[in-house]
């Protein structure tokens, strides 16, 4: 008889990453460097300028919010709300909680296999070899990273742990302060479905009420409907991932944020031409990619280059840089067209491939990511 023969499947190794994020970030640094305060209302505000009182609550400490003192507020309504109360407030002081923020990064950094800070006040710690695959050494080594924090910098945080970054940012908003939640693999399912799918990064509440529409509510209604019905409301790309990010599944590994030089898209064209029309038509599309990276790095840019591979193979290329930086979609591609344009009278050859970059990077200014932050668009 011939041996039997066994096939193994090697899966991908088991991932296990974390998400911390400190508490109440900004007021908690207050409270740091004045112990007194940690017994009142702590308001940190953003003042605009224009009066004594207007602008925002940038955080509050977990005593204020008792009170309805939410991130975002106009400081008159944080006021009123804390009328009564011998309530503190202070004026953001970034500086400050920049150094603090990079002393509890260097903590983080020395824990992790691999490291990705995502905000002044979070980062995802790849912890997979660390702590062998293990979700019980993952929490030990939790414990110990939050007694390091405490000790060193006298400041608590919130950890999540799960199998990818999806999961260990939900599960370190769902306990807070000083929280600590684990959610292994085999938990993922029960672990999510309850919750709302505004728990979801990319569900605002625009894409909430479409789904209310379809009868989607929680996460876990999200799981059970049809793919090929949510690709057919939000498309291919964003009901693919509403599907996968409703069942807990998330490849993307946690990267070191390296400072980037340039982003760029190249494409083949469906015929070799000169039609300014198809090319454009192309190109904005790779436009529209290279901006959502743009955004996703919170990036401006100087420089649009335009790139052409013709009938014969020869590369060309063509730049502009522009006065100010921008991370204007539409000057990007009024630009690209425009590099365009004048290289086509330029040649008689027609064109194979063509692509875009974006150069010269500025970081968008923090004031300007805090107003963002504010009318909600961009979630923390
Ligand atoms: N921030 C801001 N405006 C916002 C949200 C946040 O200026 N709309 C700033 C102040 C916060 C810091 O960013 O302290 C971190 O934001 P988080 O969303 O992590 O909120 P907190 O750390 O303040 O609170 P939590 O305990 O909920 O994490
Ligand atoms: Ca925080
Ligand atoms: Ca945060």
């Amino acid at each position: 008889m011939p041996p039997k023969r066994v096939t193994i499947l090697l899966s991908k190794q088991a991932r296990v990453v974390m998400l911390v994020d400190l508490d109440y970030f900004f007021a908690q640094c207050e409270e740091k460097r004045n112990p007194l305060l940690k017994e009142k209302p702590v308001v940190v505000c953003v003042y605009s300028g224009r009066s004594e009182e207007s602008g925002a609550v940038s955080t509050a400490n977990y005593i204020a919010r008792k009170y309805g003192v939410t991130s975002g507020i106009p400081i008159f309504l944080a006021k009123k709300k804390l009328k009564n109360e011998d309530a503190v407030f202070l004026p953001v002081d970034r500086k400050f909680y920049e150094e603090v923020s990079g002393m509890v990064m260097k903590i983080l950094r020395s824990h992790a296999d691999l490291f990705e800070k995502v905000g002044i006040d979070e980062a995802y710690l790849d912890v997979s070899q660390k702590t062998k695959g293990s979700f019980e050494e993952a929490k030990e080594l939790a414990q110990k990273i939050k007694e390091e924090i405490q000790a060193q910098q006298k400041l608590t945080c919130s950890i999540g742990i799960g199998p990818n970054k999806l999961v260990a940012k939900i599960a370190a908003d769902i306990q807070k302060p000083d929280g600590l939640t684990i959610v292994k693999p085999e938990q993922v399912e029960d672990f999510l479905s309850p919750l709302q799918v505004t728990r979801l990064i990319g569900v605002g509440r625009k894409t909430k009420m479409k789904m209310q529409t379809l009868g989607i509510e929680t996460i876990g209604d999200l799981a059970k409907y049809d793919v090929q019905r949510l690709i057919e409301v939000f498309g291919k790309k964003l009901g693919t991932y509403f599907h996968n990010a409703s069942i807990g599944v998330d490849e993307i590994p946690v990267q070191e944020r390296g400072e980037v030089e340039s982003i760029s898209r190249i494409s083949t064209l469906k015929e070799d031409t000169q039609d300014l029309k198809i090319i454009l038509e192309k190109t904005n599309q790779l436009c529209d990619e290279v901006h959502e990276k743009l955004v996703q790095r919170e990036l401006s840019f100087k420089s649009v280059g335009v790139v052409a591979v013709m009938i014969d193979m020869s590369v060309r290329s063509r730049s502009k840089t522009l006065e100010n930086p921008t991370n204007d979609l539409e000057v990007f591609k009024k630009t690209v067209q425009e590099l365009f344009e004048r290289f086509f009278t330029e040649t008689e050859l027609e064109a194979r491939r063509v692509g875009v970059k974006v150069s010269n990077f500025v970081k968008q200014k923090e004031k300007q990511k805090e107003i963002i932050d504010f009318i909600g668009f961009a979630k923390n």
